[in-house]
């Protein structure tokens, strides 16, 4: 009998919710009292690869917002080669490695490379307990309710990024479990429907991705997933960096689909309806209302979820998008074109 294609990566996507409450259980009851203080360093230095490097780029713009500790996100590769250019021998750092496998190679070499030469603390993000990553650091916040099947991280990715927010926002505030698994599946079941027929719809050619602040890793890593899944030509930018240089591309076979930000939908918004005028599509995520002319699709997001830890609910839907298109071009999300789930050198 022949295999359903996609039958991992849409069981992950759609499992999310449910894992959401068992990851924040997770680092409510089970991660020591006294995780690392941001306050007691010079700086943090965050690591990954491929998705996990773009995790490094919103928890560092998280990081940073919470605490004005200078964070700086860098490749696992940069840190292996140069890693004098970014690990300082006198300045008391927080290391922190984020790696799903936490069996990438660049990024073991970036762990190794501070563990010798660095001054301060390390601790990984990893879905892994048992991997090469979790044994070599003193501290391991395993979110295993994130491991997958599939090469493409969707769930790994949603569920690292509540250890990120852990670090960042301090304890998790009570309730938030059930609160984000129920906002979850209400996105579901609001929205799978258009999401479904966005992602199968053959106009569509370009898939553009805005973001500021944390919301711009977010948007990286939307942007991957588009190409990993369904070869598509896909970018991301910030807002109002999409004005200079890159909406020479916009057409009407385009989509821009913007991470909004309520706080910011004033400099937002007027970015979407340029590239309506310019006969794109767009689509917003995370406002609940949108100015005449500015969209053409809202997702809605729960807007009782306090804005810094209410990050994740805006990927599920974009993920299945990306889904959608790669089984509507025929192909297998499940096993992306020339990609391993890691690489190992
Ligand atoms: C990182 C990663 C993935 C990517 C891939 C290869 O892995 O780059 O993001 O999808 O196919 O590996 P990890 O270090 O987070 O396990």
């Amino acid at each position: 009998m022949q295999e359903e294609k996609g039958r991992f990566t849409r069981e992950e996507i759609l499992s999310q919710p449910e894992t959401w409450a068992e990851t924040l259980d997770y680092l409510e009851t089970e991660l020591p009292d006294s995780l690392p203080n941001l306050a007691d360093y010079d700086e943090v230095v965050l690591t990954g690869c491929g998705s996990t490097y773009f995790l490094s780029i919103f928890a560092a713009r998280l990081l940073r917002k919470k605490t004005g500790v200078i964070c700086n996100p860098v490749p696992g590769s940069e840190i292996w080669y140069s890693g004098e250019d970014w690990i300082h021998p006198s300045r008391k750092t927080l290391f922190i490695a984020i790696s799903r496998s936490g069996r990438t190679t660049e990024t073991l070499h970036a762990l190794d490379y501070f563990l010798h030469k660095g001054k301060g603390d390390a601790l990984a993000i990893t879905c892994y307990a048992d991997s090469p990553l979790a044994k070599n650091v003193p501290l391991a916040i395993i979110t295993s309710a994130g491991m997958e099947q599939s090469v493409a991280q969707t769930r790994s990715f949603t569920n690292m990024m509540w250890a990120a927010m852990r670090l960042a926002n301090g304890r998790v505030p009570t309730g938030l479990g059930s609160m984000v698994k129920q906002a979850g599946q209400k996105v579901f079941d609001d929205y799978q429907t258009i999401a479904h027929s966005i992602g199968v719809d053959p106009d569509l050619e370009r898939f553009f991705f805005l973001g500021d602040g944390p919301l711009y890793g977010l948007a990286l890593e939307v942007m991957l997933k588009m190409k990993e899944m369904s070869l598509s030509y896909s970018e991301a930018y910030h807002f109002l960096e999409f004005r200079h240089g890159p909406m020479s591309v916009v057409n009407d076979s385009s989509i821009v689909i913007g991470l909004t930000d309520p706080q910011r939908a004033g400099y937002e918004l007027p970015v979407l309806q340029d590239m309506r005028n310019l006969g794109a599509r767009t689509l917003a995520v995370g406002i609940n209302e949108s100015t005449p002319n500015a969209v053409d699709t809202l997702f809605k997001l729960d807007d009782r979820i306090p804005a810094d830890w209410a990050f994740p609910t805006y990927l599920p839907l974009i993920q299945l998008i990306a889904f959608e298109r790669s089984l509507s071009k025929g192909l297998n999300p499940d096993q992306p074109e020339n990609l391993t789930a890691v690489v190992e050198l």
